[in-house]
């Protein structure tokens, strides 16, 4: 039986790259840089960033903010006080049946967002921690942050 691999030939000649020095600060520097922008990376995508809008407080101390629903929450991230009722007003101009409802899982209420209209919702945040929403489809996200 012969075998059908055959290694091609070994070329010993003068290699395709060769090394050119450079001082050590510059590799020290270029290493330096590479890692900041790795870790800049992680924390653009990974990290927890603690921006999101505050809630203003209004009448009999509720906390109101109006959000704007087209192509996504804005703000999505919204800010309160733990344990304070909170009013969400939801203006959606976005036609797509995408935002129609969004959802509060943890409160277990879904609200219907009609079209040019605004619609509130209340709620009350009783403990601190991130009360995610979404829409129906789970493809548009927000949260409340309770503090
Ligand atoms: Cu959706």
């Amino acid at each position: 039986m012969t075998s059908l691999c055959v290694a091609p030939p070994l070329v010993l000649a003068a290699p395709l790259w060769r090394t050119i020095p450079q001082p050590l600060a510059l590799q020290v520097l270029v290493t330096a840089v590479g890692l900041a922008l790795i870790v800049a990376e992680l924390w653009w995508f990974l990290g927890r960033h603690g921006g999101g809008v505050v809630a203003s407080e209004g009448e009999q101390g509720v906390q109101e903010i109006t959000i704007a629903v087209a192509g996504g929450y804005s703000p999505s991230q919204i800010r309160v006080k733990a344990g304070r009722p909170v009013r969400l007003r939801f203006h959606r101009t976005d036609p797509s049946g995408c935002v129609a409802q969004v959802v509060f899982p943890d409160f277990q209420r879904t609200l219907d967002l009609p079209l040019g209209a605004t619609t509130s919702i209340e709620l009350l945040p009783s403990r601190p921690g991130a009360y995610p929403f979404h829409c129906g489809m789970n493809m548009v996200r927000g949260s409340l942050v309770a503090e």
